[in-house]
């Protein structure tokens, strides 16, 4: 018997921080539930669900995932863009929840099945001087973490992306009506990076993974010379390197470091990323469920990548929300090619609005036994949350010039 999808709802909550929650219903009773949050645009991908997609899905057969994705991409003609490309993730995976669930069992069976016992994941560590980094990263080891993220201050500047001055935890977003203004200097932070690496690597020896991300501030020329200076400290990855607009730009890195390199967190279609991927200028693309229209796309690049020995690896800040992470947790133990998961943590309200079936243990997580996503919302507790206006910042250069954050 064919179900019929009954009701979508959007849900924007800020336990914390803001989340965009899609609801769907059908008419027996089986409810899916997707994430659609994009950080400092809450409200445009709210509306794009609430007006434009919601009403095209009362009616539809909630099993026919790949017709419904095809359906709301090809259909919205002005097509891909992280808008358009949350809203159709929050709708898949919510389909693929409703599915999972009718079938009983937990997604990753539907998804091939598990390839793994359980999934490698990194977190991070970051501080502003690099003695108090060796004591961050020395807690995450202490957690269990074999794989972690080192970001650092760079002597000369107030303020560096990854880094807070005064507190542990970061947050990259701001609460407040506008974006908070930081400055950037390309030169300082290379002259600093190799050093303040090298002292992590000489400090944890051989055993620990260590990940650096660049967060989109260099040219390829400067991009080339990092990951260089960078072969001896032997990273798993070097993130980001260059702005995500021009893929030939990885040409010219790849010609001069064996750096291993990652990218792909802004990136919202296999389209961003078929050449990094078939001229096999990156290790790992990092495209998460929720920016990439959920697990039918990822699976599509993953898929894609591993033609080209090229490793998924999703996105997974606070900003992705407990539902498209426990989904990313579930292709990540069914994808062959899937080779680390980020897990940067949530507050323990997060914890409680979207109570959860994944779990993490020493170093690796696990999807759960719940059948499908196994993330649930409390929409009462979410209720006393509203959405709060939160910016990420933008940057510039010391003379004043806009830059990339
Ligand atoms: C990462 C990212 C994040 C982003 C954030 C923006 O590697 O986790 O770079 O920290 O900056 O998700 O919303
Ligand atoms: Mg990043």
């Amino acid at each position: 018997m064919t179900d019929t999808i009954v009701g979508a709802e959007v849900f924007l909550t800020s336990p914390g921080r803001n989340y965009v929650t899609l609801r769907i219903t059908t008419a027996d009773g089986v409810v899916g539930h997707g994430d659609a949050t994009v950080n400092g645009r809450e409200l445009a991908v709210a509306s794009y669900l609430r007006d434009h997609v919601a009403p095209l899905l009362v009616g539809r057969d909630p099993a026919r995932i790949e017709d419904t994705w095809q359906y709301l991409y090809r259909g919205a003609y002005w097509r891909r863009g992280p808008i358009t490309m949350a809203a159709i993730g929050a709708v898949d995976v919510a389909l693929w929840d409703i599915l999972a669930k009718r079938a009983g069992q937990p997604l990753y069976q539907l998804l091939g099945g598990a390839v793994r016992d359980r999934v490698l994941t990194y977190t991070h560590a970051s501080a502003w001087d690099t003695s108090a980094l060796l004591d961050a990263v020395d807690a995450r080891r202490e957690q269990g973490f074999r794989a972690v993220r080192a970001q650092f201050g760079v002597p000369g500047l107030p303020t560096v992306y990854g880094v807070h001055k005064d507190v542990a935890a970061y947050e990259p977003a701001a609460r407040g009506a506008a974006p908070a203004e930081e400055r950037w200097d390309t030169s300082a932070y290379l002259r600093h990076a190799p050093a303040a690496l090298a002292a992590v690597r000489d400090h944890v020896g051989h055993e620990l993974e260590l990940l650096h991300d660049a967060h989109h501030r260099l040219t390829p020329q400067q991009a080339a010379r990092l990951g260089k200076a960078l072969e001896p400290v032997d990273l798993y990855w070097l993130e980001d390197v260059t702005p995500a607009e021009n893929q030939e730009a990885l040409r010219l890195v790849r010609q001069h470091t064996t750096t291993p390199l990652a990218i792909g967190e802004v990136f919202n279609t296999v389209f961003d990323l078929h050449h990094l991927v078939t001229e096999q200028l990156v290790d790992f693309v990092r495209v998460a469920v929720v920016h990439a229209g959920g697990v039918s796309h990822l699976r599509k690049i993953f898929a894609l990548a591993e033609a080209f020995q090229v490793r998924g690896a999703p996105h997974g800040p606070s900003d992705v929300s407990p539902v498209s992470f426990g989904a990313s947790v579930h292709l990540g133990m069914s994808t062959h090619n899937f080779a680390i998961q980020e897990y940067m943590g949530y507050a323990d309200l997060v914890h409680e609005v979207f109570p959860h079936a994944w779990s993490y243990a020493d170093g690796y997580l696990h999807p759960g036994q719940e059948p499908g996503v196994g993330v649930g919302f409390d929409e009462r507790l979410a209720a006393r949350y509203p959405y709060d206006p939160a910016y990420l910042p933008v940057a510039r250069r010391l003379d004043g010039t806009l830059t990339d954050w």
